[in-house]
């Protein structure tokens, strides 16, 4: 302990002044218990940032453009998704289409996923309805929209 205090002394020369360092040393209890809001807001800036790193020009054109119905499959080709945007209904199968050369692609989604794929076709059966928004995560522009509507 004495040697514990002594240490302290001399770590804590500047800010002996204002705070002891007695507090300042035996603070593992407290900032424990302060870490919770220190990593919300760590999370929430985290959040802001992605936000504002999200909104490139194509995944606005993704979110944005009106779905072309009656179409259930999807060329990924020349890093893009074509059509961009479709709307099927509930129950309905989507294949997508991997032509794009020796280039790979994914379909990643919300509760959907392929593996890296090339000159293949991978298929996902959308039973909820609701906005699916996907991407490649190999291509940051390459993203897509599947809007399934209720039967
Ligand atoms: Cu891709």
């Amino acid at each position: 302990m004495v040697a514990w205090y002594r240490a302290a002394g001399t770590g804590c020369g500047v800010l002996r002044a204002r705070l002891p360092c007695a507090t300042v040393r035996f603070r593992p209890v407290s900032i424990r218990i302060g870490g919770l809001p220190a990593v919300l807001v760590l999370s929430a800036a985290l959040a802001l940032a992605g936000a504002g790193c999200g909104s490139s020009p194509s995944q606005d054109k993704a979110a944005t453009t009106p779905p072309v119905s009656g179409v259930h499959d999807v060329e990924a080709r020349s890093l893009r998704f074509s059509p961009p945007a479709i709307q099927v209904p509930a129950g309905t199968t989507v294949s997508w289409h991997f032509d794009d050369g020796a280039v790979p692609h994914n379909v990643t989604g919300k509760g959907f996923a392929s593996p890296n794929l090339k000159q293949t076709t991978w298929s996902h059966r959308f039973v909820a309805a609701g906005a699916f928004t996907y991407r490649c995560t190999l291509h940051a522009n390459m993203v897509g929209r599947v809007v399934v509507t209720a039967q």
